[in-house]
């Protein structure tokens, strides 16, 4: 590729307009409601849930983090914390959001709790990743009641923190500056036609309740300010399943006023949406979930992310699902080690947090597969491939395809038996193709006839080296 050509495809992806797409839901390996992103250095850290299909209702017991630099390819963290992590959580592992203040991360959380009603809680860390640990030994906000969900903090230029939370209504604390207490009164926040487009009424979390209603907040909300205006953005509803609705103030505590939909009801097989905003490398992003990953559905949640544009008056555009999603923002090198959980799609394969806190993708199956999306190789071709690999059986074969599953084959390895699914080795291969510029790699799962249906090996990181 000539140099010219070479440096036009790296803006094209920088830039964002890249014509090489993700795909939504951007995590694959599990199911990733309520997503809660987080801006902080040169990365977005996504937030979630773990939802488990095939219960009729949502009993979560984790939560789990990932990364990107680029919006495409996501590393999976783990689950830092769970209900464990809490004394006082028994069920219902539900909506959270993590902030940092000072160099530390505070990860606000709800949990059912051995009462039996829903409080919040915090966990606190000096890495966005953790370790994790309950900072409190209890909740931060308990008051007896099914409403107290879905926490979302913001900290305002003055250094003031706001938590905002709710089901059915919605309430705010002004928390301390150490993040882990609060002074003042709870206030509920009043809500009408003008503030949240209606009134509704309350519910407890458990109950079929369906009302056809024009919109309302329900619970969810996503509070934030840009330049000089807050939003309040929230689950709302109208004709039966979730909407994302907002709110703009020009105080941090009110008084809203109601600006329609964020995001319809569209075909999203799940009755929740829940989302987030942030603006990252210049471009505005709305995560949210639907049930559109294969085997999800309302209790088995994703997430997904669109770019958007605010209005020049602050407002918000009505954002449409899509499969496609966003384009990339960054490059991953194909000179560094790059973990194998670091995907923008996968098929036929899972992730593994393993005892020692190593993550690796798992459970990788024939016809199985994961893609990279806009990997640069630069201005010379690499001459070996390597990869970290273990296989407590007969192993397979791992082929490496550029830009598509069956374009040019750059490499492959033949994994052989290791020693144990954690008995990691390094295996190199000559790379056969002349690569320059940015490309899309596919690894590509094989086994042999026999090994066809079970588990082939594990795959812990990748890297190109001249
Ligand atoms: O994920 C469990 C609950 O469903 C969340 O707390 C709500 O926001 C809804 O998404």
């Amino acid at each position: 590729m000539r140099l010219t050509k070479i440096i036009a495809c790296i803006f094209t992806v920088i830039s964002g307009n890249s014509t090489l797409k993700a795909q939504n839901p951007v995590i694959q390996t599990h199911y990733t409601p309520d997503p809660a992103p987080m801006v902080y250095k040169d990365k977005v850290y996504v937030y979630t849930g773990d939802d488990i299909p095939g219960y009729d209702f949502y009993y979560m017991t984790k939560w789990r983090v990932f990364s990107s630099s680029d919006m495409v390819n996501w590393t999976d963290h783990g689950s830092p914390i769970s209900l464990e992590s809490f004394s006082w959580a028994r069920d219902r592992a539900w909506a959270a959001q993590c902030i940092e203040r000072n160099g530390k991360f505070y990860w606000y959380i709800c949990a059912q709790t051995v009462q039996n009603n829903m409080a919040l809680g915090v966990a606190v860390a000096d890495s966005p990743i953790g370790p994790f640990k309950d900072a409190l030994g209890k909740p931060l906000v308990t008051t007896g009641s099914w409403s107290n969900i879905d926490p979302t903090v913001f900290i305002d230029n003055d250094g003031q923190a706001y938590l905002y939370w709710g089901n059915g209504s919605l309430y705010y604390v002004k928390l301390n500056e150490d993040m882990i207490s609060w002074t003042g009164d709870i206030v509920e926040v009043p809500q009408s036609a003008e503030s949240f487009g209606g009134v509704r009424q309350k519910r407890s979390p458990d109950s079929k309740e369906n009302p056809q209603v024009k919109d309302v907040y329900v619970e969810g909300p996503w509070f934030y300010k840009r330049a000089g205006k807050y939003y309040q953005m929230f689950a709302g509803m109208s004709k039966g399943g979730e909407s994302l609705s907002y709110a703009m103030s020009d105080s941090p505590t009110g008084p809203w006023k109601y600006q329609g939909k964020i995001m319809s009801e569209q075909p999203t097989n799940s009755f929740t949406n829940h989302g987030g905003i942030i603006d990252f490398k210049g471009n505005s992003y709305l995560f949210y979930h639907t049930g559109l990953l294969p085997g999800g559905g309302s209790y088995g949640r994703a997430t997904s992310i669109e770019a958007f544009k605010y209005n020049p008056d602050g407002t918000i555009p009505l954002i449409s699902m899509t499969k496609d999603g966003v384009g990339a923002v960054g490059l991953p090198d194909a000179y560094k080690r790059i973990e194998a959980e670091t995907i923008a799609w996968a098929e036929k394969c899972k992730t593994t947090q393993s005892d020692k806190g190593n993550i690796f993708v798992s459970e990788i199956r024939t016809g199985g597969h994961i893609k990279v999306r806009s990997v640069n190789f630069g201005l010379t071709s690499p001459k070996t491939f390597t990869a970290s690999l273990a296989s407590g059986l007969d192993g397979g074969v791992l082929d490496v395809h550029i830009d598509s599953l069956k374009g040019a084959k750059i490499a492959s390895i033949n994994v052989p038996r290791t020693g144990g699914w954690q008995s990691w080795k390094t295996f190199s291969q000559k790379v056969n193709e002349n690569i320059t510029g940015v490309h899309d790699l596919y690894f590509v799962f094989k086994g042999q006839n026999i090994t066809a249906g079970r588990e082939l090996f594990n795959f812990d990181y990748w890297q190109f080296i001249h």
